[in-house]
Parts: C-alpha cells; structure tokens; sequence
C-alpha cells in the first residue's frame, strides 16, 4: 500500500524483499535467510536503525567484497563451558545460529557458560540474540565492538566503536525483560538516519572534526561520535572492547576500522554471549527467586515508568497486526538495489 510519503509493507514482504536484495548481491540463501530474519525484527519492532535500512549497508559491505558470502561456520569447545564459533569471515547471524545448541547445552549442565563468535562481519541488533536465550529460560549479556567512531569521554577522537550491551531476562507468562544499546549516546545507523531525513541531531550525540559538539550528522558522521553517560559510557564501551576483542582473540574496534581500509564496509570482529541458568544457580528454588524479581518490575511500572523493551513489544503487536511503514525514499533505494 502506498501513502504519500511512505509503503505499507507485511512483514512477509518485508522478508522476500531483504531476501532477493540479499540473494541478488550473492549471498547465500543460509545466509540470506538468517541476515533477512534480523531485518524484519528490527523493522516489526519499530528498530528501524536496523531494521531494512541495513540493506543498502550490506549491499555495500558485498559488493566491497569484506564479507564471506558462502562462509560455513566452524563450532569448537575449547573448555567445558565455552563454544567458539569461527564465521570464517562471514555474518555473525548464521555464526550465533550454528553455537546457539552448545551455548544452551553447557549454560544447562555447568550453569554458565559463554559463545565467542570469532571473524564475523557484524551489523545486526542484539536483542534478537538474548531474546532467543530467555525463550530458553536462560538470563543473558552480548557484547560487540565495531568501527572506531566513538570518543573517549574527555577525548575528541574516535577510539571505541558503538559497542552494544544487551540483556536478557526470562519472565513467568510474559516476553522476558530485555534491554539492548550502544555504548554511543546513540548507534551510528540513528545518525545516519538523520542525515538521510535532513533531520540535525540532539547535542552530545557527536563532536565535528575539530572536537566541538555538533547537531549536523554528516559532521559527527565525520568527526566523532559520543559515548552515553560520560565517562560510565566511555569505561563500558572499553569493557567491550576488551571482553568481545583481546579476551577472545579478536579485534578492538580500531583494528576492525583499519582492516576495512577505507571500503566504508561493516565491522569486522567478535562478539562475546553469556548465558546464566537460574537452576545452576538456585537448583529447585529457581522458580520462587525468579518470580521475586516481578516485584522489581512491577516497582519501576506502577509509578509510570516504562520498562526496556516495553515499546518494542507493542511495536510488534502493532506490525503483526498491520505491517510496517517505510519511506517512499527508502523504499525507492532498496528497489534500486533489485536493479541488474
Ligand atoms: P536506544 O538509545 O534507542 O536504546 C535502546 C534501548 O533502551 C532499548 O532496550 C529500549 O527499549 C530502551 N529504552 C529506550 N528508551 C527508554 C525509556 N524511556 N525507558 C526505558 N527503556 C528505554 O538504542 P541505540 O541507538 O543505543 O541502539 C539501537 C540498536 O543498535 C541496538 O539494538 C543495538 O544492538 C544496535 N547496535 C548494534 C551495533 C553493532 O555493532 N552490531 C552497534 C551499535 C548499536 P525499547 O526498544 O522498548 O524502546
Ligand atoms: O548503528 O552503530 C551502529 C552499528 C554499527 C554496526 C552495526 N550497527
């Protein structure tokens, strides 16, 4: 359905379109699938930072040829509770797919356990990972560097990436308590959003190149982007750097930006889950401490406050229901992308 300025499209078009973008810029169909499926969760959320957006980033990121199109994922244990998936240069979504078993399997006997995905391109959201451990009753951090963007608080030039930090929460008869975001006051794709919409930026989102705040996002684009909170932002972002970077053998977010060399592709690197079981913990009394933390969220909610993730799932019931809505523009670059 066309309005003026926007496409109403179902989620299912939304699928077969990311689907024939991705396959028509050679991907393969495991991978495509996987890829496509993070698409339209971002976009049914009302994520649209990565929601199909992230086609024309990926058609980039293929045509610059920085990502393995047909890349096989190879699982490892190299200790009892940890799985190592290598992407051989591919997507980190068929990557988390291929260690999601042994990630659950070992989190179940040993209590904890961790998946390093290694040598992965990575532009995805994360809260579809989390998500998936706490439909397993599991509780759950992912982390992940990308590209030196981001100041150190105090600092004008780009050290950390955008770094996210998701967390996942099962709940007894509800979706599980989720919350997910960059390490940046924002994540870059949001900023480059604005750009495309001729839209300025809140201060304390970047500084332009010289060091000062701006509100234009090309500038900041070019500059550096900010952390949140200052320097608890800034001291996260460097816990990610180093767990999801050197701790598991991979890259920080300045040698992910230097292996581009300038191909302006997706970061390339780590990403570090961690999965917790209530009963490796509590055994028996899981259940009883788990319901406890009800009152906790009832705490926050019954003075007005809204819970992480509170949005996203009304966001989804609403695109369930009736589709999603993109702009003519966007629509109209991502039709360009099907073109020969
Ligand atoms: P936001 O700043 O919008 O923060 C998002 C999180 O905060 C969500 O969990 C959101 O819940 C919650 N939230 C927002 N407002 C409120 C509020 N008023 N009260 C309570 N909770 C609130 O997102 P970012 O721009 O920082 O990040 C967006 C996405 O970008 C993330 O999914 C992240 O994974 C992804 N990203 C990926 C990167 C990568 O390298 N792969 C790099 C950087 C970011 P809700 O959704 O319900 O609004
Ligand atoms: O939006 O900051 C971002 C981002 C970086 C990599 C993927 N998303």
């Amino acid at each position: 359905m066309t309005g003026n300025d926007t496409i109403t499209l179902s989620l299912d078009e939304v699928r077969k379109l990311a689907e024939r973008v991705l396959t028509r810029h050679g991907l393969a169909p495991d991978h495509a699938t996987a890829v496509a499926e993070t698409m339209v969760a971002g976009e049914r959320d009302g994520c649209t930072s990565h929601g199909v957006y992230r086609l024309i980033v990926c058609a980039k990121t293929l045509a610059a040829g920085a990502v393995a199109k047909d890349a096989v994922p190879e699982i490892s244990n190299p200790a009892p509770s940890i799985t190592r998936v290598d992407a051989k240069g591919g997507y980190a979504q068929l990557a988390f797919q291929v260690g999601l078993p042994s990630l659950v399997g070992n989190a179940r006997r040993n209590g904890i356990a961790a998946l390093a995905i290694n040598n992965c391109i990575h532009f995805a959201a994360l809260w579809p990972e989390v998500e998936r451990l706490a439909e397993e009753g599991l509780v759950s951090l992912a982390c992940t560097p990308s590209h030196a963007w981001v100041a150190p608080a105090g600092g004008t030039r780009p050290v950390f990436g955008t770094n996210p930090l998701a967390f996942g929460w099962p709940r007894p008869d509800r979706p599980p308590f989720i919350f997910d975001f960059a390490t940046s006051a924002v994540a870059r794709g949001e900023i480059e959003l604005h750009r495309r919409a001729g839209k300025p930026i809140p201060l304390g989102w970047g500084l332009d190149s010289e060091g000062k705040p701006t509100t234009d996002a090309a500038q900041a684009m070019a500059g550096a982007m900010q952390t949140f909170g200052g320097h608890k932002g800034s001291a996260l972002a460097a816990m990610i750097e180093l767990i999801a970077g050197p701790l598991i053998g991979d890259m920080t977010s300045s040698e992910s930006l230097a292996a581009d060399a300038g191909r302006k592709s997706s970061p390339l690197g780590g990403e570090l889950i961690i999965a917790l079981d209530p009963a490796g913990f509590l055994g028996s009394e899981a259940q009883a401490h788990m319901k406890r933390a009800e009152a906790l969220f009832e705490a926050i909610t019954a003075q007005g406050a809204r819970l992480p993730s509170q949005r996203r799932y009304e966001a989804r019931e609403r695109s369930l229901k009736d589709g999603v809505s993109i702009s003519a523009a966007l629509y109209s670059d991502l039709q360009a992308l099907l073109e020969p």
